[in-house]
């Protein structure tokens, strides 16, 4: 209703305009005056209002800054952040600088050179000076900033020293895994064809895994033999459409059956121990002052991870590795303190339109000094935030490389999460165990997605 409103006021405002300059247009022919002679009246009244307008433009910019500050960015709370912080601000003060002269430049020569009566036009077609001066400082200038930026970039984007901290993010429709690399430092090899939801969601590469990827693959619920037998059956009646596409499925399967078992040929098990200790997280725990290596991974489209606080965003792109370096100078709690909020958090957004409920893409990053972070390396539980947190994987890879606790109940580890609901399962249906190995069949039934 609001917006009918606004819109008619609006039409109407137009249409009264029109009929304004009618009703001009009319009193120019009573006076005999021609129409497209402007009154120096006229003139020096659109020179003055040029005036009136850059002052108005300038206070107006000049009050919004004092009023809402810089950026409004706040501290940075890592130490790269604090030098990009500073490119960021040299920008600003040569873009600012820029905009106030250039800007002077216009409307004060509007002003100043009105037209007067009897006063011809100078003409003034070409000043080399003033070419090179409007082209060469510019150059200068954005090769000082462009180089500068590089250097930065390259800093953060290059490959970490060897006993940075490794962390992998692994991004998927839509959450974040956190993946550490255990006391060795050492992330263990993956491939998104050991993919199993449970058991395994990061594809973490091992004799097991890859034994078990392959048992799957060929005896599971819908695996190889399964849907040979369903399409040999002469009992079994399919669509022309349907026999199709089982058949392209199976042709799929088995082409990725193959690689599994070159795989499991390459394999000399060189690879198990790395994977033993790693271990997984749902929130991203640093520690200030320690140099980090994040590595990237997406599962499926493209995301990117953005740490606002630590000005840290890197694209995750399927298929591929990106990285970035950083090391935090500020903890959650000393951040805390600064914005005089105690249920401040930093926080790991995705920045990329990734889907339907990219909006809620989100981890915890929780900044700790060293003794607190050892302690949650080592693993214990601990109260954060008033919830009972898991700070150590434990013994998280008896079976699997499952989550080392479990989101919508951190008092459990993933396992136990699942032994529990199967047994719950078991108990409602009166069966044994059935139900879990269906659930987990089917859900590593197409590891390329
Ligand atoms: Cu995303």
């Amino acid at each position: 209703m609001a917006k009918l409103f606004v819109l008619l006021v609006i039409i109407l405002g137009v249409i009264a305009l029109a009929q304004l300059m009618r009703v001009y247009e009319l009193s120019s022919k009573l006076t005999e005056k021609k129409e497209n002679e402007i009154s120096n009246r006229d003139n020096r009244l659109n020179a003055k209002l040029m005036l009136g307008f850059m002052l108005f433009m300038f206070i107006g910019f000049i009050w919004l800054m004092l009023e809402y500050g810089w950026t409004g960015r706040g501290p940075a709370a890592s130490v790269h952040g604090e030098q990009t912080d500073w490119l960021l601000n040299l920008n600003f003060v040569i873009v600012i600088l820029v905009f106030f002269l250039t800007n002077a430049l216009l409307f004060v020569f509007a002003w100043k050179y009105v037209k007067k009566p009897g006063v011809p036009a100078f003409f003034y077609p070409h000043n080399n000076k003033l070419e090179m001066v409007w082209t060469v400082i510019p150059a200068i200038v954005l090769a000082v900033i462009i180089i500068l930026g590089l250097q930065s970039w390259n800093e953060v984007t290059d490959e970490a020293e060897d006993k940075a901290i490794r962390v992998e993010l692994f991004s998927y429709q839509f959450d974040w895994k956190a993946r550490y690399a255990g006391e060795d430092n050492k992330l263990a090899k993956y491939d998104y064809k050991l993919t199993d939801e449970g058991a395994n969601p990061l594809a973490l590469m091992t004799t097991e895994t890859i034994d078990k990827a392959i048992e799957l693959m060929t005896t599971g619920p819908n695996g190889i033999e399964d849907m040979e037998t369903k399409l040999n059956d002469p009992k079994l009646v399919f669509s022309e459409k349907m026999r199709t596409e089982m058949e392209e499925r199976l042709a799929r399967k088995e082409q990725l059956i193959r690689l599994l078992h070159q795989m499991k040929a390459r394999n000399t098990g060189k690879w198990d121990e790395r994977a033993m200790d790693d271990f997984i997280a749902d929130t991203l725990f640093l520690c200030k002052g320690e140099n980090y290596e994040l590595t990237f991974r997406s599962k499926d489209v493209i995301h990117s991870a953005y740490i606002p606080h630590l000005r840290t965003q890197m694209n995750t792109v399927p298929g591929a590795i990106t990285r970035f370096k950083v090391t935090p100078s500020m903890t959650t709690q000393e951040m805390r303190e600064i914005k005089n909020d105690e249920n401040f958090n930093f926080i790991l957004m995705c920045n990329k339109i990734c889907g339907g409920a990219h909006y809620n893409m989100n981890m915890m990053v929780m900044v700790l000094d060293k003794p607190e972070y050892d302690k949650w390396f080592k693993g214990e539980w601990q109260e954060i935030d008033g919830k009972k947190r898991l700070m150590k994987r434990g013994k998280i890879h008896e079976e699997t490389f499952a989550h080392t606790y479990y989101k919508e109940d951190p008092t459990k580890t993933y396992p136990e999460m699942q032994a529990e609901k199967a047994a719950a399962e078991a108990e409602a249906e009166g069966e044994e165990m059935e139900g879990e190995d269906n659930a987990e069949g089917q859900e590593a039934e197409e590891p390329e997605a």
